[in-house]
């Protein structure tokens, strides 16, 4: 029986960055994210008797050994939930611009969790699906749903309480996205590799814990009440709070480039004139400005106008994990 699922990718607005344990992917953290329409992974899973190990497919290329490896651990605890013993043939197509700096971990662990339980017979409410993607990678258990989603960390040790739940369903606030890209370079510090710098050495890391709680408390605020300035507000703060942190590491490390920071410029600038956007950066040097539908376009244009831009990819509020057949 083989199972396709498709999900999309997300982007936070209150940044998760670090872990309690790094085995069962658990933050020290609560985020909160927007699912985004435009970029998604479809994975097909089918278990099979004759198959004496899982095998994987990424864009119809046969994956290295050591991916393989990842992806058939976390399939591990697929069929540790299901009960299935079979191994499996996992094909995925990611539809995501790796090159701008989304990861394609949320949408692909997402997609991976649906339709493999889905192949396996079994059935998962969606929390179980957002723990289940949470352990492939962290942000893949907001990926599970569409519109505004929370990922709440937990307080049990074995991450039962760590999953997400939607905020705000796709189709209700409309926010547009626009990923900006200045570099396709691979990043040098990987996420998983950055955040546990900055928890084990950076000092502003303290400052981090103590403030994110209320940073999350007034976003999800502001996105019930759908106040876009004031969401806009935090969400710039959160993220240049994240990056502050990783100032203060041992060895110390910056995402941006000189690039990121024309944008970042630009974007204040537009802003003291009257056109209303913010700005998000992940671990990578590229941007994500959030504006409104009204204003995109114009916001497109200025910032394609800026030497550094190599190119821009517009998204809106975006929908939860479907199943295609
Ligand atoms: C986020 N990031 O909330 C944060 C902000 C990057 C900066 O989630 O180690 O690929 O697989 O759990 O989810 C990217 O990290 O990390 C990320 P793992 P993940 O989107």
């Amino acid at each position: 029986m083989k199972k396709t699922a498709r999900a999309h990718t997300n982007i936070a607005l209150i940044k998760y960055w670090g872990k309690r344990d790094e085995t069962l992917f658990l933050p020290t953290n609560s985020s909160l994210s927007i699912t985004l329409d435009q970029f998604y992974t479809d994975t097909s899973v089918e278990f099979d008797d004759v198959l004496d190990q899982d095998t994987f497919t990424l864009n119809n290329q046969p994956v290295s050994e050591t991916e393989r490896i990842k992806i058939s651990r976390f399939l591990d605890k697929v069929r540790s939930f299901t009960g299935e013993t079979r191994f499996s043939r996992v094909e995925s197509t990611n539809h995501v611009p790796t090159a701008a700096g989304f990861a394609s971990s949320a949408s692909g662990f997402s997609a991976l969790a649906a339709a493999a339980v889905k192949a396996a017979g079994a059935e998962a409410t969606l929390e179980e699906l957002s723990i289940l993607a949470r352990q492939g990678s962290g942000s893949a258990s907001r990926s599970v749903y569409g519109g505004f989603v929370e990922w709440q960390m937990g307080e049990r040790e074995d991450g039962l309480d760590s999953y997400a739940k939607q905020i705000l369903p796709e189709g209700t606030f409309d926010v547009s996205v626009l990923s900006v890209e200045v570099s396709t370079e691979q990043k040098k510090i990987l996420s998983r590799e950055g955040m546990k710098r900055t928890v084990e050495t950076s000092p502003f890391y303290q400052g981090w814990l103590d403030t994110v709680g209320e940073d999350l408390t007034n976003i999800k605020d502001a996105i019930i009440n759908q106040d876009f300035t004031r969401m806009g507000e935090i969400l710039e703060y959160n993220a240049l709070k994240m990056h502050a942190t990783t100032l203060g590491a041992n060895p110390p490390f910056l995402y941006w480039q000189s690039a990121t920071l024309k944008v970042m410029e630009a974007v204040q600038a537009m802003r003291e004139k009257g056109l209303e956007c913010y700005f998000t950066i992940d671990a990578g040097p590229n941007v994500k400005v959030i504006t409104t539908p009204k204003t995109e376009k114009e916001i497109e244009k200025k910032l394609r106008s800026l030497d550094v831009v190599k190119d821009i990819y517009p998204c809106r509020v975006g929908p939860g994990i479907s199943y295609i057949d």
